[in-house]
């Protein structure tokens, strides 16, 4: 199948398509738009029957994004930025899919894609230098270029819970909620505590008969303050957006705030305490930005989480309660939840929280879990929460090789190594968005994925325009990236929890810091570098 889009620049003969896109998400979507516009063909593929990727499955109850919709939302259009108008400060999941919905009419990108179809292969042939991609559908589609859009967070992970497949009820899940749950009446059980659960819970708690929260490790969350924006603010946004895009984009996470003008560890506590207050009062995860250093300096981070967990205390009456909730772990190593009244679910009668410390799960049955104590908890639904095989378990997935036929599983069994979060050695024109190691995760999602997808067209074009075949990081340019990721992440305080950052929640995953912890304009700079001195890190031929 020839792409319906020009023959396009550099296009050979010899292939289908110039590039392959997987994943209709926020970074499948804008890499098609992108591509399009610089006179390539493309052909894009996404599992859903619809656009949308995380927003289009995680759609339980309660879903909404927790960076503020004014900077997760599209920098690249103006005029897409001047018509959308966001309703709330955090957009739910249907604002959020609306959105997307229409981005995709408005740059007519669905007719690139094809929905309903998985990417099961991706094999490089070494005489052509080309990609053959192959779908759960039987296509083959011969290009030059494959762009991973597949999501850092899109590979659910079922919990090894011993006899689940024998629930007699219903078994949900948040990564995949069906449109006709009714749970009124019902006992329902929702297993893990990060922020499916953290947002899902009090809209669970409010229809289930008894909710009972399966708690494993307690977890940060800062309130939302959630609330609708009024004219005047969309007036002001909307007329401050390219201002405030740009400013944004500096940021160690691509998002304004307030900075301190203290030092935590030698301001006035009076200070600090009415600092802190104020981070607070914004609400949201910019709580991880109330100092420069949270994440960096143990003394600051103790500071800001007993803050925090002051904070959490008064929202919950009972104090054997409130101390079972309580983190025991450094503030923010594991990502930050930011809710709408989670704690206050504890102050109901028909609430409880099962804390998996005391007496884990020995079993599932029929009627409900039976902890190792003996205790029962007879349930009519229990709802997985229990997170993604991040960053690398949507590529992994597939069956992708690369020159000589070297398989991803086998370059990643010890190191999900990569350049920039962005490239692989021996995968050559392959490029992946927000991959392991890069900043996306801990930064805003959609700048980086546009700025990544920017830097693969524009590479494609500067290897067209000097007549060059093919782009790969070098392995030295691969082996000090990967050292860089780690090194600056040994100074944090991230790997002194066990997270999906780290690859813990995964069997058998390496226990490596899979983004990069050294903020947006340190990382960004690298690629300006590569661009600025004709591709030092990558070989061109
Ligand atoms: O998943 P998680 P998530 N028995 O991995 C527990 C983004 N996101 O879907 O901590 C019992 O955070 C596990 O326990 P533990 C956001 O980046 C964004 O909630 O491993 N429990 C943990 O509590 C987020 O970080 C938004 O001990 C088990 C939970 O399951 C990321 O996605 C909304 C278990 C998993 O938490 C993932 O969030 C939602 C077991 N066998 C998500 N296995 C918005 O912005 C796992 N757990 C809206």
């Amino acid at each position: 199948t020839v792409a319906d889009v020009g023959a396009g620049v550099g296009a050979d003969a010899a292939v289908d398509t110039d590039v392959v896109v997987i994943g209709a998400g926020f970074a499948g979507l804008y890499g098609v738009h992108r591509f399009r516009q610089d006179g390539l063909s493309v052909r894009g593929f996404e599992r859903g029957s619809g656009v949308g990727g995380t927003w289009f499955w995680n759609r339980y109850p309660g879903a909404r994004c927790d960076i503020e919709s004014i900077y997760y939302s599209y920098s690249f259009s103006d005029e897409l930025q001047q018509d959308w108008t966001w309703t709330h400060r955090y957009a739910t999941q249907p604002e959020l899919l609306a959105y997307l919905n229409h981005v995709a009419d408005r740059f007519d990108l669905r007719r690139s894609f094809s929905f309903d179809t998985s990417v099961t292969s991706a094999v490089f042939d070494d005489d052509t230098q080309t990609w053959v991609v192959g779908t759960d559908r039987g296509e083959t589609v011969r290009c030059r270029f494959v762009v991973m859009a597949t999501g850092p967070l899109s590979t659910p992970v079922d919990p090894q819970i011993p006899g689940l497949a024998e629930f007699g009820g219903q078994v949900l899940r948040t990564s995949d909620w069906p449109a006709d749950v009714d749970l009124a009446g019902k006992r329902v059980a929702i297993v893990g505590t990060g922020s499916s659960c953290i947002q899902s819970a009090p809209i669970i708690a409010d229809q289930a008969e008894h909710l009972y929260v399966v708690q494993r490790t307690p977890q940060f969350s800062i309130p939302a303050w959630n609330r609708a924006y009024d004219e005047d603010e969309i007036a002001r946004i909307k007329a401050g957006y390219p201002r405030m895009r740009e400013d944004a984009w500096a940021t160690v996470g691509g998002i304004l705030y307030e900075q301190p003008d203290h030092d935590p560890l030698t301001a006035d506590p009076q200070q600090r305490e009415a600092w802190l207050e104020r981070t607070w009062a914004r609400g949201g995860y910019l709580m991880i930005a109330s100092y420069p250093n949270v994440v960096f300096d143990e003394e600051v981070n103790a500071l800001v989480g007993e803050f925090v967990k002051t904070k959490l205390r008064a929202r919950i009456r009972d104090e054997d309660v409130a101390g079972r909730l309580m983190p025991t772990y450094p503030f923010a190593a594991k990502r930050l939840c930011v809710d709408t009244d989670y704690f206050e679910i504890y102050n109901r009668d028909d609430v409880t929280l099962v804390d998996l410390r005391e007496s884990g799960i020995d079993h599932v049955e029929a009627a409900g879990i039976v902890r190792d104590d003996g205790s029962r908890i007879d349930l009519d639904v229990i709802v997985l929460a229990t997170g993604f095989h991040a960053l690398t378990g949507a590529i992994l997935a597939m069956d992708l090789r690369g020159r000589g036929g070297v398989r991803i599983q086998d370059k990643w069994s010890g190191s999900a190594s990569n350049y920039l979060g962005f490239a692989l050695a021996g995968f050559p024109n392959l490029f992946m968005v927000n991959g392991p190691g890069s900043v996306g995760v801990l930064y805003n999602m959609i700048p980086a994925a546009e700025q990544h997808i920017d830097f693969a067209a524009d590479t494609i074009a500067y290897l067209d325009a000097h007549g060059l075949a093919s782009v790969e990081p070098t392995e030295d340019a691969e082996k000090s990236w990967s050292a860089h990721v780690n090194e600056v992440a040994e100074q944090s305080v991230y790997p002194k929890a066990n997270t999906w950052y780290m690859g813990d929640n995964v069997l058998g995953k390496p226990r490596e810091f899979l983004a990069y912890a050294g903020g947006g304009p340190a990382y960004f700079r690298h690629f300006a570098q590569e661009a600025a001195d004709g591709y030092p890190g990558f070989v061109l031929r």
